[in-house]
């Protein structure tokens, strides 16, 4: 179980996450991850999903075979991540060695009221990716062990999963922009260029 005095704090998670994001693509899911890449700071690199719960993970997968020659980091919560577990087994199987799968696991569905999730029943994340077959996984709980995924997401050879062990705290929403088709728009431009705009 957490214990909120000891743990890590989110915002500080993913900002340490996009530290020097170069052109990383990251992929956020709904809810506060979606607030917490936005409070890092917004980016046309940047697609926070605002609903479409569990398809974040599958989503980077997507975005990582599509793209191969950029990295791609996929920032969710532990709820969102329960909806399609059988995605970590998807991904392991195909391998994507840009992908990495950051999951901030407060064992709580946040956004919903801070309702406890199967985490905080002791349900293992990383242990499940690992048997899976991902080469990388692990349960992270402090600041250092966040660098090294970063440092994994932005150079290594995944594809990578992180359990980021983090307070549950409700913070302060910091929205990006809220029309699905801007934030469509304006990631296709950015990853594909102007001419994306006219197929
Ligand atoms: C299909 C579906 N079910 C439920 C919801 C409601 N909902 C939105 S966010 C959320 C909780 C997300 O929890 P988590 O991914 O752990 O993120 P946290 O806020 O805890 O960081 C829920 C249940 C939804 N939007 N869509
Ligand atoms: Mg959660």
């Amino acid at each position: 179980m957490n214990v909120p005095n000891e743990l890590l704090h989110r915002r500080d998670v993913v900002n340490e996450l996009l530290r020097d994001r170069s052109d990383l693509l990251v992929v956020a899911g709904l809810g506060a991850p979606n607030w917490d890449i936005s409070a890092a700071g917004d980016s046309p690199n940047n697609f926070p999903l605002w609903g479409a719960m569990g398809a974040a993970a599958m989503m980077g997968f997507g975005l990582a075979i599509a793209q191969p020659k950029r990295r791609v980091l996929v920032i969710t919560g532990d709820g969102e991540l329960l909806m399609s577990l059988g995605a970590l087994a998807t991904i392991a199987v195909q391998n994507p060695p840009n992908l990495t799968i950051a999951v901030l696991d407060n064992e709580r569905f946040g956004e919903t009221g801070m309702q406890k999730t199967h985490t905080a029943a002791g349900v293992d994340l990383a242990g499940i990716a690992t048997a899976a077959g991902f080469r990388t996984s692990r349960i992270v709980r402090t600041m250092a062990e966040v660098t090294e995924i970063r440092d994994l997401a932005h150079h290594g050879n995944g594809p990578v999963f992180a359990q980021v062990k983090i307070n549950p705290e409700a913070l302060y929403f910091v929205l990006p922009p809220a029309d699905g088709g801007i934030l469509t728009t304006r990631f296709r431009q950015s990853v594909l260029g102007d001419g994306s705009l006219y197929n």
